[in-house]
């Protein structure tokens, strides 16, 4: 089914032709490539990959990098639009986008050897190669800096030993980006798949992000060579490829919420009860307006984020402030979605309960919700309460 974009405060109005050409073919794509198969991978625990080479002809893996290398060289708002369309559809699709875009090309660009990057950046460009990013630990989630993986000087490279957990597209990827303790500091390295002593695999049983690949990566005595070490060090080498994962997802939590307002609209004026559509009765109608409400509050949020991001003027601490904003209203539009549709809302016709179970995960990642409360907390307050 294909809806009329919500946006109820003219924001796309605002938008320069070539986003809105981006917002317009991405809902294209997502509504008759990804709604139609979704809810079957999704059920199956499979990533579609078929999907791969048409979202790389959209350009939607690193679409904000350079032209030389394959990429769109579009702008962060037409990143964030496109990443909002995806969500729409699901989350896991999102999140492949934003794993290859992000956590991996993102740092290849911008820590990477000449190289490396013409090695890897026009593959992943154009979908031919899968990437991922490995930072969390089974130990250490919420506090990579307290990792273990490590890596040794030998000659004419280096010695990779541990393990990483849940790490998207782990199984699938070609190339993944590998965050460890060199000399008591936090290094990234390249690893590719097929080196010896690499493995990944894949975890099973999630009630969340189905239609996502999720793996472990287990390093015993990788040699790396000393090209593939990445050119940042300490904790903010990975939290900035963060920001820039976080930035989209804030974006994409709108597209999740846009969906399970857009079924329920529809629900509610077609389903009868009392001889009337349910959305004619008051309490369905505060549960509608509610949902635009914070629809609109987020889109705002993400316009002004996009403008700071274009003009570099964005600062980390505000993409937690949207981050963990719109997921959590996404969160209970899904919710409050339920609700409307009734017992049919648990059914698969539906993209609710997949929504909602997504969004579980997109709480958790990329910094949890009470994270980023905390990194908040510290920015307005100047006092940290981590640790
Ligand atoms: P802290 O002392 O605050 O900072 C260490 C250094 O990093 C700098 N920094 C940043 N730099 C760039 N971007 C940011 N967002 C940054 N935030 C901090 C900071 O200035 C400092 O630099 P320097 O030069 O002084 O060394 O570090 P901390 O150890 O106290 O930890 C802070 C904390 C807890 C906020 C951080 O560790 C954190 O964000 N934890 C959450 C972990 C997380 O988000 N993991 C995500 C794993 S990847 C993932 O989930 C992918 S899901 C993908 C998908 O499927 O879509
Ligand atoms: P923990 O850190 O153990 O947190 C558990 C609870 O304690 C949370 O509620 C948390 O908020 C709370 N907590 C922790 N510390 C504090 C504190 N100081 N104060 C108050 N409360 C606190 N990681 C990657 O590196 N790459 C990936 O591609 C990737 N993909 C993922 C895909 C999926 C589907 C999922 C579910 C996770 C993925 N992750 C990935 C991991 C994700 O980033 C972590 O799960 C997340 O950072 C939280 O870590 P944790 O699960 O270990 O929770």
């Amino acid at each position: 089914m294909s809806f009329q974009p919500v946006d109820y405060y003219g924001v796309y109005n605002q938008l320069s032709d070539e986003e809105r050409m981006v917002r317009e073919s991405v809902a294209d794509f997502v509504d008759s490539e990804v709604i139609p198969i979704i809810e079957k991978h999704y059920q199956d625990g499979t990533f579609p990959m078929d999907l791969v080479p048409k979202m790389a002809e959209l350009g939607l893996f690193g679409i904000t990098l350079p032209q030389e290398y394959g990429c769109a060289g579009a702008n962060y708002t037409s990143y964030g639009l496109a990443m909002q369309e995806l969500e729409r559809g699901d989350s896991g699709i999102r999140s492949f986008a934003s794993v290859q875009s992000s956590l991996v090309m993102f740092p290849i660009y911008s820590y990477a050897n000449e190289d490396m990057k013409n090695k890897w950046l026009p593959k992943l460009a154009a979908g031919t190669a899968i990437g991922c990013f490995g930072l969390t630990e089974p130990d250490f989630g919420s506090n990579p800096s307290g990792m273990i993986t490590n890596a040794k000087k030998i000659d004419g490279g280096y010695l990779l030993n541990g393990a990483k957990m849940w790490i998207t597209n782990g199984s699938l990827a070609n190339v993944a980006v590998v965050w460890a303790k060199y000399e008591g500091e936090i290094c990234g390295f390249i690893v590719e798949k097929g080196m010896k002593g690499f493995s990944a695999p894949e975890m099973k049983g999630k009630h969340s992000l189905r239609a996502s690949v999720t793996s472990e990566l287990i390093f015993q005595d990788v040699e790396i060579p000393e090209s593939h070490k990445l050119d940042v060090k300490g904790l903010k080498g990975p939290l900035s490829c963060l920001t820039q994962a976080r930035y989209g997802i804030a974006w994409g939590a709108i597209g999740s919420a846009i969906g399970t307002y857009q079924s329920s609209l529809d629900y509610a004026k077609s389903r009868i009860q009392f001889d009337k559509p349910i959305a004619s009765f008051q309490l369905v109608q505060d549960k509608l307006v509610w949902m635009l409400n914070e629809i609109t509050k987020g889109q705002l949020i993400c316009m002004q984020l996009g403008k700071l991001k274009d003009s570099g003027l964005m600062n980390p601490n505000q993409v937690s402030l949207a981050k963990r904003n719109n997921v959590d209203i996404a969160i209970q539009c899904a919710r409050i979605a339920r609700d409307i549709h009734g017992a049919n809302g648990i059914l698969q016709e539906y993209p609710i309960m997949r929504h909602s179970a997504n969004l579980e995960s997109v709480r958790t990642y990329e910094g949890t919700h009470d994270i980023h409360t905390l990194i908040l907390g510290a920015d307005i307050t100047g006092i940290q309460a981590f640790k």
